[in-house]
């Protein structure tokens, strides 16, 4: 078996390794241009004119999660796509959305200024009930959220395609429950893939439907949302604030208003990092499976899109 590793931006030499060493057999070779063909592939933001010269793979594992970057390429026939499931990442979301929810609804940035300047006072503590969080996205890594924003007892709803059960979050469903979803959030946390359906849902008419003084948390994909807009309700003062780690383009260009805006906070794309080891032991028994037939779990549905 031939596997190609093709990840652009990643040090190959300790994948290549790992695979190897997972994959006893295997021939696990970086990609170059007129390689011999492969079985697999695993592969980051791979160029186009690897697929082109990859007809025949019956097997592409995305070393992320997300795969909207992978689905603009034209992919290899019959190729199953599979994106990383958790690997180590839902529990790293979990830490990031629990600390940003609770710096705002704390005030510890405002007390972190407090303190800079020799200041020691209090503020009037917040009511939890007043916070009720609405999570987007109700998958791998959107569900161990919810769970984990449960913990601290606040209200936690949830959105998704289909219909969840999930205890302690009050889950809605479908376009059709949208407005009442946003309606009943003040905190608004974004873990939906990107795809045509929910490009730009975070928008002037969608953001505005939050209770006052909501709080946007984009850890999902920076074209979820459209900058201007939520500029435009910071300004307005429906929005208190936002903490964001995606972005339209990354790194996020110098001139951006986001670096400097003091209603926002933001991370360098690292709310949930791909773990190696946890990702190659997931990618290699995935391989395994896929060649003795059996079903994988995250493979991509390709019409809907993630
Ligand atoms: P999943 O595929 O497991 O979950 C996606 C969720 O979104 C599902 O609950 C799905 O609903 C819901 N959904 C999809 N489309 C719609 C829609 N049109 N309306 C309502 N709900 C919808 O993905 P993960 O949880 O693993 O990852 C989510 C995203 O997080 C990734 O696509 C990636 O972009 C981002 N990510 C960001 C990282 C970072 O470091 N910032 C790291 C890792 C991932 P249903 O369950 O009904 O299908
Ligand atoms: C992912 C990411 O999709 O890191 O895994 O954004």
């Amino acid at each position: 078996m031939k596997i190609a590793f093709c990840c652009t931006g990643t040090k190959p030499e300790p994948w290549i390794e790992g695979l190897r060493a997972a994959l006893p057999g295997a021939a696990v070779e970086v990609w170059q241009a007129g390689a011999r063909a492969a079985d697999h592939a695993v592969v980051w933001a791979p160029p186009q004119q690897f697929f082109d010269e990859q007809p025949q793979l019956k097997g592409v594992f995305n070393i992320g999660a997300g795969v909207d970057a992978l689905l603009k390429l034209k992919l290899p026939p019959k190729a199953t796509v599979v994106r990383l499931d958790d690997a180590g990442m839902s529990v790293q979301m979990a830490e990031y959305v629990c600390h940003a929810v609770i710096r705002h609804f704390r005030e510890f940035d405002a007390y972190e200024a407090d303190i800079r300047v020799g200041k020691w006072s209090y503020r009037k503590p917040a009511e939890r009930s007043d916070f009720p969080i609405g999570v987007m996205g109700l998958g791998v890594l959107g569900e161990r959220v919810a769970r984990a924003l449960t913990q601290f007892e606040f209200p936690v709803m949830g959105w998704s395609r289909s219909v969840k059960q999930i205890s302690g979050v009050r889950c809605f469903a479908s376009a059709a429950q949208f407005d009442d979803f946003l309606a009943a959030s003040r905190v608004l946390v974004n873990l939906l893939p990107l795809t045509a359906e929910t490009l730009n849902i975070m928008r002037l008419d969608t953001l505005s439907k939050l209770q006052p003084g909501g709080y946007v948390i984009n850890v999902a994909r920076g074209a979820h949302l459209v900058d201007e807009d939520l500029l435009t309700l910071l300004d307005s003062g429906h929005l208190a604030g936002a903490m964001l780690d995606v972005f339209r383009t990354e790194p996020l260009p110098p001139v951006h208003p986001f670096w400097q805006h003091p209603k926002i906070t933001i991370t360098p794309h690292t709310s949930a990092r791909t773990l190696r080891d946890q990702s190659i032991a997931q990618i290699a028994g995935k391989i395994r499976s896929l060649e003795a037939g059996q079903p994988i779990a995250g493979t991509v549905d390709l019409t809907r899109g993630y």
